[in-house]
This record gives C-alpha cells, structure tokens and sequence, in this order.
C-alpha cells in the first residue's frame, strides 16, 4: 500500500472566528498554521483565502501572498480552492488558477449547501478543467454526490482531464451525501481503476471516515474546514492538532506516511 497523504484543510469558506477562535484567516495565520500542519505530517495544504474582514475572497493577489508565504516556509503541496464561497462567480473562483499551483480543487457538479446552492455547470466545470490542464496544475476531483464522478470520467472523455484521476469525496455536508461508511465505499467502488482518493469526512464523520480510508488505501483530509471539533463538545485546538490525531492512528495501524515529495510521486504531480 501506497503511503498515506494527509491534507489539510485550514479555513474553508463558511466558518467564522466566533465558530472557531483559532481559525487562520490572515495570510500570515494561514501560513503559520500550514507550516504546524507539515510538521505534524501534512503533505497537502488546501487552502482558503480571506479579505482584511475575514470574508472568503478569490483574490488572486491574497492567495499568491498566502502561497509565497507557505513556500517560504516549507515545501507542502499548496491546493487552492476553485470552490470559493457558493455566491462568488465562476470567474472569481478560477483566479487561483493563475498562480499556477501544482494542484487545485475541481468541484464536478451541483448540489445543496446547507441553505445554499453550490452551483457547478458543465460549462463551467469544462472550463475549469481546460485552463488548469493548459496551466499545468492537477486537479483534485471533488465529489460531493456521485453522479459527480460520471461527470469528472466525462471530461477525461473529452480530453479535458487527465488519468489518473484523484478524487476528494467530500462526505457529510448538509444537503448532499452523507458520511456513513456505506457512502464512502458506494464511492471507492464507483472510481476508475488506477485512481488515486482522498476523504474529507465533515464534522462527527471526520474521524471515523479517515480511519476506513487508512485501511482502504485512500487518503485523508481534515481540517477546520470541515471539522471544528477535537470530539464531540470539545473545540479543536488547531488544524495541526487535527493532523496529529491522523498520523498517530496511521502508525498504529501500520500505515506509513507520506512527506510532500513522496506525495508528489504517487499522485504524478510534475
Ligand atoms: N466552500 C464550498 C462552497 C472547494 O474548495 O473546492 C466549496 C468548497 C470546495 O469548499
Ligand atoms: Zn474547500
């Protein structure tokens, strides 16, 4: 079995400072605790810019101060998010993009978000697709339903997305598909053979879907995007410590993992 690469994933769009008081906004917070997380055994920071308010912005500006910080610090796989906030356009989102990021996230399809619509149109998931394969950045596949699989095999298809793929099944988000195990494997079956997955259980599904990808092969995502939690009632102290939790229970089973270099060869990032 492959060494395992953990991703952390620091801000995410939604959740606030009153939610979790040590969420990094700033690019100086996000670069320190993207630096906590290499440390702790991350080899793959996805990452979230914010405004001077604290609101979710594309700014090419801000992420490429936050990418300059993070490699001045350490090597990590730097992930941008295309995803953005659900109201920012599709032209906002690509932004990142032009960074020329080694990877960044592609999200293959519409679903509910909470109370909202995180809108993904074939026009615009092709269009994402062509201009991170013309930039050279490899996309990392978000799953949220599983029709959105289908449509990620449709743009390898169509030329627009190279094999293998690596998927992100982002499990448990209010309104798509849920966190169970039967979800997760529903989805492992479903992927072309030779892909490479990732997990990102959200909230109580963090823990516990990590572990079944571990086991399986996969890989996993945490983070204060996804979980602001250590355990049930007890608030997480930081992303890095989230990380930590995941390379212990690696080890214990038996599962080494991955530095950003080894992380780089499995998923043939150039
Ligand atoms: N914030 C969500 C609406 C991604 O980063 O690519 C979308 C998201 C996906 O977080
Ligand atoms: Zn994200």
């Amino acid at each position: 079995m492959e060494k395992l690469i953990i991703t952390a994933a620091l801000t995410g769009a939604e959740v606030t400072k009153v939610q979790q008081p040590n969420l990094p906004v700033s690019p100086d917070e996000i670069a320190e605790a993207a630096y906590a997380c290499y440390k702790a055994g991350a080899s793959i920071v996805h990452v979230h810019a914010r405004d001077a308010e604290g609101n979710p912005t594309q700014s090419y500006e801000v992420y490429k101060e936050i990418k300059e910080k993070i490699e001045a610090k350490c090597n990590i796989i730097v992930q941008p998010s295309t995803g953005g906030a659900t109201w920012h356009t599709p032209e906002e989102r690509l932004q990142p993009v032009e960074l020329k990021p080694e990877m960044a996230t592609l999200s293959c399809g519409t679903c509910n978000f909470g109370p909202e619509v995180f809108m993904n149109s074939e026009e615009y998931i092709e269009k994402f697709a062509a201009r991170m394969k013309e930039l050279g950045v490899k996309p990392e596949i978000e799953v949220f339903e599983r029709g959105m699989i289908e449509n990620a095999i449709r743009l390898v298809k169509k030329g627009l997305l190279d094999t293998p793929v690596h998927f992100d099944f982002v499990l448990g988000v209010p309104g798509a598909c849920p966190g169970t195990p039967e979800d997760l494997m529903h989805m492992v079956r479903s992927i072309p053979a030779g892909s490479t997955w990732t997990v990102a259980g959200i909230g109580r599904a963090e823990t516990p879907l990590a572990v079944m990808a571990i086991v399986l092969g996969g890989n996993v995502r945490v983070g204060f995007e996804d979980n602001v939690y250590y355990e049930k009632g007890v608030m997480a102290e930081s992303n890095a410590q989230l990380v930590a939790r995941i390379v212990r229970i690696s080890k214990e089973i038996g599962r080494e993992v991955a530095t950003p270099d080894e992380a780089r060869k499995i998923l043939g990032l150039k």
